[in-house]
């Protein structure tokens, strides 16, 4: 993955600083591309352990058109409790104790942090068995699972995966195998606008590729999933139009380091790649929506060990 940490070094030696949105502040750059050749081996990351188990269970919730969190927090993937949390504790009906800005402070005070965890222990716990709760403060709102299988059309919806598939085993050819998460009329409702907005699938010489346009990356603990989500998902549709795979192009936009996390990847740009693993489906029969984790086996991954790094919220 001499890619990433190409792009790593890039923003660290030319990006500027930058405030953002979470208050945090970034070093970034506008507009850089990388290119994964899946056939060389699976990317996901080698110069940090990177949990690829999180990165499958998030994938097949987006696949099933999912968008609230209790399904992730039932397969103990945290990745979005943040999100769901805000909303939750934004809310009219939450009397908890303060927990305005949540994320900044839970990483400089280590007594906030405390009832942060508290917090949010008994907001999942909720979640988990309470079904009104769930149904109301669990869901992200029309985010990826929604734009992906069921973009509405007036009374009626989009299913933009299913015709992404049928397209390319009717017209491999085509240039328009294209889904969008971006969906102007809806984004306002959104937990979280789509950071992977636009994805484009291409067929060649029975290789199928796919390139993402990315309009915001965390670079640091975002686009290491970002990578291994998408190589996961041309996985996918390439076993399930029987083609073989070819490349993941990952295009971005603002590309962000956060100031929080430049010592991590400072440590990480000293490590050196090793093989990457290898990707095994284990579908026989089974369509690209009823795959399930157990289903995708990756073989061979020896990474050097993780890095920890706050999430920006
Ligand atoms: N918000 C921000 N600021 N960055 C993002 O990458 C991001 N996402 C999703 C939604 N909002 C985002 C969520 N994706 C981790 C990784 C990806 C996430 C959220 C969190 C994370 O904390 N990873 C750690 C720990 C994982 C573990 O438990 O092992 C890591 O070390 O990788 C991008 O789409």
């Amino acid at each position: 993955m001499k890619q990433y940490l190409d792009l790593c070094k890039h923003i660290l030696a030319t990006g500027t600083k930058k405030e953002d949105r979470t208050g945090t502040g970034t070093i970034s750059v506008f507009g850089y591309q990388m290119r994964y050749d899946l056939s060389e081996g699976f990317p996901l990351m080698t110069t940090k352990k990177t949990a690829f188990r999180l990165i499958a269970s998030e994938l097949l919730w987006f696949l099933k058109g999912d968008t609230n969190v209790k399904t992730l927090i039932e397969n103990r993937n945290p990745i979005w409790d943040e999100w769901a949390f805000e909303q939750w504790v934004k809310s009219p009906e939450y009397s908890g104790p303060d927990m305005t800005d949540f994320g900044r402070r839970a990483t400089q005070d280590p007594e906030f942090q405390t009832r942060y965890l508290i917090e949010m222990d008994s907001f999942k716990k909720r979640i988990l068995e309470d079904a009104d709760f769930a149904a109301n403060y669990g869901d992200l709102g029309p985010v990826y699972g929604k734009q992906w299988r069921s973009w509405s059309k007036g009374e009626e919806s989009i299913d933009q995966i299913a015709n992404l598939i049928a397209g390319i085993k009717q017209n491999p050819d085509s240039r328009r195998h294209i889904v969008t998460a971006w969906n102007p009329s809806e984004v306002e409702d959104m937990a979280l606008p789509p950071c992977h907005a636009l994805f484009q699938f291409y067929v060649s010489n029975g290789k199928l590729s796919c390139q993402l346009y990315q309009r915001s990356a965390d670079v640091f603990l975002g686009v290491p999933f970002n990578i291994a989500s998408y190589a996961l998902l041309v996985h996918l549709i390439a076993h399930e139009c029987e083609l073989e795979v070819g490349e993941f192009v990952h295009t971005l936009g603002d590309a962000h380091i956060y100031s929080n996390h430049i010592a991590q990847v400072n440590e990480q740009i000293t490590r050196e790649p090793r093989t990457l693993p290898k990707l095994k489906l284990n579908m026989e029969g089974k369509s690209i929506f009823d795959v399930e984790t157990s289903d995708i086996v990756l073989e061979n991954y020896d990474p050097h060990p993780k890095i920890k790094a706050p999430i920006a919220v």
